[in-house]
Parts: C-alpha cells; structure tokens; sequence
C-alpha cells in the first residue's frame, strides 16, 4: 500500500511540477533539464531568445562557426567577452574544441539567433576552474549570437531570384560580362557593392580574376538573370579575409544581376578573325600603298574588319586602346610603323604557336 498523504499535498505538488516544466519548457524548449531536485543542472539550458524568422540552416556538429559571446556568471559578473577583445570566435563546433556546454548549446543555432546559455560546472571548467578566470564549481552564463555557419563539405548554393523567358545563351567558362551585385555576410552586413560605383563590374568568367566560387556561380546565367550565390569561405577569401569588410573565415553572399554577356577571347588575345584572315593581310592593310602601315592605316583596317564581322577585339577594354597595344605588339623596332617583314615575324611565330591572334 502507498501511504495516503494529506489532500493538500497532491494539490501543491501539481502546480508546482507544472510550474517547473513551464520554466524548462521556456527556458530550454526542452533542450536543457534542470535536475528534479533543484541542484546542479543536468544539461546545458538553452534560451533561444531571438529566433530569425528565415533559418535556411541550423547548427551541427562538425561546421564551422563565428559568434560573438558574453560570459557571466550567476550575479550577474562579467569573466570574458569576445566584444571586449573585439574579435570573434571562429571555431569548429561539436568536436571537443570547446567546454562541452558550449558545443552543446550552439547545436542547432541559425544565423542571427541569439542564445542564453546556462553551463553547468561539469560541462564547463569543472571543480578545478580555470586559474584567476573560472572558479571551481562555477555555473557559467553566456549570451551568444551567431554570426556564420559552414561546413567543409558546402558547394556554391546557387539560387535563381528571376529568369528572363527567353535565354539565347548563358554564362560559360572564359565570357566577358558585364553584372551588378550586393555582397553581405551571412549576418547580413554589407562588404561590397557596385550599385554604388556607378557602373557594372566587368570582367571574364573562369579565368581567374574572381574568386572560385563567383566563378562557379556565375555559369549557366542568362543577361537579365537575378540569383542568389552563397560561397564558403574556402572557394571565397579563405581564412584570412579581404581588406575592409570580410573577415577571415567567413561566407558570403552575393545578389547578382547580370547585364550582359559576350564571348571572351583565349587568353592573352587582343583580336581574332572569325575565318581565315586574308590572303593578302599587309597589302590590304597598306591603304596608301607606301609600303608601310603606320597606327592610322592600322587603326582604320582593324575597324573595318570589325564593322564587317570578319574579326572581333578582345571585350572590356576601350577598341583605341586594344587596337594600340596590338599596333605596339606589331611594331617590333617601335619607329611607329609595322613593315611587311615585321608582319610576317610575327605572323610566323603566331602560328608556331597556333595563334589566330595577328
Ligand atoms: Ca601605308
Ligand atoms: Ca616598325
């Protein structure tokens, strides 16, 4: 037989483990448990105080974390604070790299989200603390928010926002486009844009001029194509960042809107005929007949090509300009005019190396 307590006794006892469930419950949403007898705890407490409305991923174990953090403990007395030495944390979490309450309480966090950690002593310093830091048997409160999240694993997450209906054709490997972007942290903060430049950012895909993972995100875009490019750290400015505005380690995100696209030419090519070039290329060239191709008779043959469709200049770069530095290329004594011999130097060794450049 179960000895009969007094009526009031049941009537007190429901409330009261209603009302610690209720504490758990918010405190915790059910992640931390505080121990039946009100000792130590049992687990970390998680109060997720500030949950972002969109959280396209969650915290585990194994990715790689920024946050910033208070520490207290339990009256309320500061012992560290990554905002004091103005740094971030940046670790990989769940593997043992920090007390195992903070591994824990980051578990499932999203970018953004703010956190109240309660640490108990053995999944913090323990009873031995750590010295002129953490007492022994010291409960530790941290407010935590996260700021970043990736994993070695992640790809470029390429998300298309608006595609024009009609796609002639898209982004390959060595295209000279013209795009707009706006370049944030995770969190949100803003490193880079080119709405504010006043004009477009131009350059070639796939040719090493961008980092890896804009490279790769850009393949397959259509002029008039709005996406959304995330890129992990090790496909963007690595673990060291860049200049202002990325730090070391960090995702970015990227709204692209491209403008344009046009062929690029090979590598190191300033012009190339879309068949074979003419017979007769320093006669043609030689307007005068004088026998020498100064940078006006050069200059007004180059354009004529173009005009006509028969050739076309390197993308990106201002035509006078291009069509100076191939005069220049040509030019090999540089007296200011390219003679048949010089021509045809050039012409030779261009297809040694199977070159169409002229
Ligand atoms: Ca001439
Ligand atoms: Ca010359």
């Amino acid at each position: 037989m179960f000895p009969a307590g007094p009526p009031s006794h049941s009537l007190l006892r429901l409330p009261l483990l209603q009302l610690l469930l209720l504490v758990v419950q918010a405190v915790g949403r059910g992640l931390g448990r505080a121990s039946p007898a009100g000792g130590p705890l049992e687990d970390v407490v998680i109060e997720r105080y500030h949950i972002p409305r969109a959280c396209p991923r969650e915290v585990q174990m194994g990715d790689f974390v920024r946050y910033h953090y208070n520490g207290t403990f339990e009256d309320g007395k500061k012992f560290d604070s990554s905002y004091d030495r103005n740094t971030l944390v940046a670790i990989v979490v769940g593997v043992g790299r920090l007390i195992t309450g903070m591994d824990r309480g980051l578990m499932g966090m999203c970018v953004n989200e703010r956190r109240r950690l309660i640490v108990p002593p053995h999944l913090g310093y323990g009873s031995i603390g750590l010295a002129g830091l953490i007492p022994p048997d010291a409960t530790l409160y941290f407010d935590v928010v996260l700021l970043d999240v990736w994993n070695k694993e992640d790809t470029v997450q390429v998300s298309t926002l608006l595609r024009p209906p009609h796609c002639p054709r898209m982004v390959q490997d060595g295209d000279f486009v013209r795009y707009h972007y706006n370049g944030t942290l995770l969190d949100g903060t803003s490193f880079d844009t080119s709405y504010s430049k006043g004009g477009t950012y131009d350059t070639y895909v796939g040719s090493g001029w961008l980092i890896k993972g804009m490279d790769q995100g850009l393949l397959g875009m259509c002029p008039g194509e709005r996406r959304k490019i995330i890129i992990p750290p090790f496909l963007a400015y690595g673990e060291k960042g860049y200049a202002r505005g990325v730090p070391g380690s960090a995702v970015l995100l990227f709204e692209v809107e491209l403008v344009s696209r046009e062929d690029g030419l090979p590598t190191g090519y300033l012009f190339v005929w879309h068949k074979d070039p003419p017979a007769n290329l320093f006669e043609d060239m030689d307007l005068n007949k004088d026998g020498e191709v100064p940078p006006e008779e050069f200059s007004t043959f180059i354009k004529a090509q173009v005009s006509e469709g028969k050739g076309r200049l390197m993308p990106g770069q201002d035509p006078e300009k291009t069509i100076g530095d191939m005069f220049q290329n040509q030019d090999r004594n540089q007296d200011g005019k390219i003679t048949v011999d010089e021509l045809k130097l050039k012409s030779d060794e261009d297809e040694e190396r199977v070159h169409e450049e002229l």
